[in-house]
């Protein structure tokens, strides 16, 4: 069966890792309460300004293998790497938009594909995170619009850059870039095991459903979660950190962060405990649910202390007591 892999792993490293990474949740001063990776949305950053922000993108500490075995040490089986985050910044090399980080950045190394490569050497399974709805820096990106409700004050699309909502066309950012951009993810690096979806607020049924069939074309063992919207998708996603009540029917997955954010913030010091992270991981798998817990790599390449200790202390937990 091409899901038992997933049902077995019970563990995965979510990984959030973009330009948002740089100024951490701090921006010119201004420190954001909100998750990491949704800066510019919550200071509403031209794109000229924000994409500025590449020429400083030179992580000289980022090793793939690094991150792959201190994914491995920490008991996990696999990794969901954010390839394009709302921002719309590709964090690998894309031939349909130079906003990449091989084509902008001066590290101009292909961080996914350093990834793919090292990911088989430590028993771990490659998973894409895709935002296949909101992109921030496409004018036609997904934008429900003035009239719905906000996302804790911010706007989910970009109406700073683009404020024109009337004349956005969102087929012309999914075939204009989202469907030549997972085409590139899903031929270009290998087996993927997850692609993993994000925030189906503006999508079509119809277009959700392109999306899957072209996961299912180019990689048919490949899993995809919910979030690719309109009840497609393999296994199902909690919200952050959530224990679901009862054991659900099929296959579940939990998402969570290890302090308040995704994406790498310099003052979120609110780290769980390993003993947090143990227990539950446990009342997880009591419930077949699979726990992707995040790491927010910082902006020279290398993970935050505190994560390597708690991810290090969790695996030797583990591993004493006979679980990995
Ligand atoms: C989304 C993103 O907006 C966020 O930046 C991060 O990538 C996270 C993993 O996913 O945020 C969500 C989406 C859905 C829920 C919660 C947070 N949910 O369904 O509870």
């Amino acid at each position: 069966m091409r899901a038992q892999w997933f049902s077995e792993a019970r563990f995965g490293m979510f990984i959030h890792w973009g330009l948002y990474s740089i100024p951490g949740g701090i921006w010119r001063g201004r420190e954001m309460s909100y998750i990491g990776e949704w800066l510019q949305a919550c200071f509403r950053i031209p794109n000229r300004e924000y994409g500025a922000l590449a020429a400083r993108f030179n992580p000289e500490r980022f090793d793939a293998e690094q991150w792959c075995r201190t994914a491995r040490d920490a008991g996990m089986r696999y990794l969901v790497f954010s390839a394009k985050h709302h921002d719309g910044f590709a964090m690998y090399r894309s031939r349909v938009d130079s906003y990449n980080v091989v084509d902008a950045t001066p590290f101009g190394r292909d961080p996914l594909a350093e990834l793919a490569a090292a990911c088989p050497k430590y028993g771990l399974k490659l998973g894409i995170y895709y935002s296949q709805d909101l992109d921030w820096h496409h004018p036609d990106g997904g934008d429900p619009g003035p009239e719905s409700p906000k996302n804790h004050g911010m706007s989910w699309g970009n109406d700073w850059d683009y404020p024109a909502h009337r004349g956005k066309r969102f087929r012309r950012y999914f075939e204009g870039k989202a469907i030549p951009q997972l085409t590139e993810l899903l031929t270009g690096y290998g087996p993927v095991g997850i692609m993993w979806f994000d925030c189906p607020l503006t999508i079509s049924r119809e277009e959700s459903g392109r999306i899957v069939e072209l996961v299912r074309k180019l990689q048919p063992d490949c899993l995809i979660n919910t979030r690719i919207g309109h009840g497609f998708g393999d296994y199902g996603s909690y919200g952050d950190n959530q224990l679901p009540a009862a054991p659900p029917e099929g296959m579940w997955e939990t998402p969570g962060t290890l302090n308040r954010t995704w994406g790498f913030k310099w003052n979120d010091h609110d780290w769980k405990t390993p003993g947090e992270v143990l227990s539950l991981l446990a009342s997880l798998a009591e419930k077949d649910t699979n726990y992707l817990l995040n790491v927010g790599p910082m902006p020279d390449g290398s993970f935050p202390p505190e994560t390597v200790r708690v991810l290090r202390e969790t695996g030797k937990w583990l591993e004493r007591y006979g679980f990995a």
